[in-house]
């Protein structure tokens, strides 16, 4: 299991110029000063978050616009203090960014926001939004003929929401290979999910595969799979939430 080690203070960060590595992401987090009760949620997707900008997404700062990019849909946007770490590690916004996390006069707000952060694909914060519009966005890239990929990140109690079950069988029924959401689960639903949360999606046709949330080797892999015909889900287990 990986985890940040000898992460740079939070000066060091700050002076430093992106692109930045998985070392330096504590302290990037650490610049966003403002209050956050959401720290554990941001915290569990740190691994994923990094392993998708890293080695998975076709993304980059120089090219926001391009319309055969990849397109990643942070659906669980409450905690984005990762999303904007990560993000500002990549370049997509300056660092000096980082420290008005929250500030009435900061784009950085405790949900994201696509108008006002450089790279952020979809507003989210409200649960239940981000897997619909990921398979709209799958369907409409198909249409057109763009060989794009649509990653969403979901939260494991984000699927209790109706419209995730909704969503998770069109995706299934339309074939959609072009979509991968990937369920970061701590074990944080209301009832929990018979079978295991991937077993749902399976039903409809998914490939499922479960990894160590914190393990960026079986991250890649998972993540970088995909099947010519049928969506993927990857089920991301993290630490219980405290
Ligand atoms: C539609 C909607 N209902 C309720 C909430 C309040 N809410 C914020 S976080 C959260 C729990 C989300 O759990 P999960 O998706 O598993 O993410 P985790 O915090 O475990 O990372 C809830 C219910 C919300 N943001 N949106
Ligand atoms: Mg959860």
């Amino acid at each position: 299991m990986s985890s940040p080690t000898d992460s740079l203070t939070a000066d060091q960060t700050h002076r430093r110029t992106p692109p930045l590595s998985f070392e330096d992401l504590p302290g990037l987090m650490s610049l966003q000063t403002g209050d956050e009760k959401h720290g554990p949620a941001a915290t569990s997707t740190l691994d994923v978050l990094w392993v998708l900008y890293d080695e998975i997404l076709d993304v980059s700062a120089a090219a926001l616009d391009d319309p055969a990019r990849d397109r990643f849909y942070l659906s669980k946007g409450h905690g984005p203090m990762t999303y904007y770490a990560v993000l500002a590690a990549k370049g997509f916004f300056p660092v000096d960014w980082l420290a008005g996390f929250g500030g009435a006069h900061s784009r950085l707000g405790h949900h994201p926001d696509r108008n006002l952060v450089p790279g952020v694909e979809i507003s989210s914060g409200s649960l239940g939004h981000g897997f619909p519009l990921a398979v709209g966005t799958a369907l409409g890239l198909r249409a057109q003929g763009v060989d794009s990929r649509v990653v969403c990140l979901v939260g494991d109690a984000e699927l209790d929401e109706g419209s995730n079950a909704e969503a998770m069988t069109v995706a299934g029924s339309f074939d959609l290979s072009n979509l991968t959401v990937v369920v970061v689960d701590n074990r944080s639903s209301s009832h929990g999910w018979r079978g295991g949360v991937g077993a749902h999606f399976a039903v409809e046709g998914w490939i499922v595969q479960r990894v160590d949330g914190r393990d960026h080797q079986a991250l890649a892999v998972a993540m970088r799979r995909t099947a010519a015909t049928v969506p993927t889900l990857v089920v991301a287990e993290v630490e219980d939430q405290s």
